[in-house]
């Protein structure tokens, strides 16, 4: 079962930055992505049964960027 969850991403000054964040994370198996550089908001939707919120968020912070976790 997909799950959805939106992401505060921290640190993204230009469209680039958004733009790489939203490759690396497209390139994750069972992840689909949007980064919005302006709201600083990453919208994911994975499978869980594939990759857990914890690899998605080190995956940004490896980036070189913050993730915050709404609730
Ligand atoms: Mo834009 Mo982001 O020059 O690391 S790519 S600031």
């Amino acid at each position: 079962e997909e799950q959805h969850i939106t992401l505060g991403v921290t640190g993204m000054t230009c469209a680039a930055c958004s733009n790489r964040v939203e490759k690396v994370l497209n390139k994750l198996e069972g992840v689909e992505a949007q980064v919005n550089l302006t709201t600083e908001k990453a919208t994911v939707k994975y499978n869980p049964e594939k990759i857990s919120v914890e690899e998605i968020t080190k995956k940004i912070e490896n980036l070189g960027y913050g993730v915050l976790t709404e609730k």
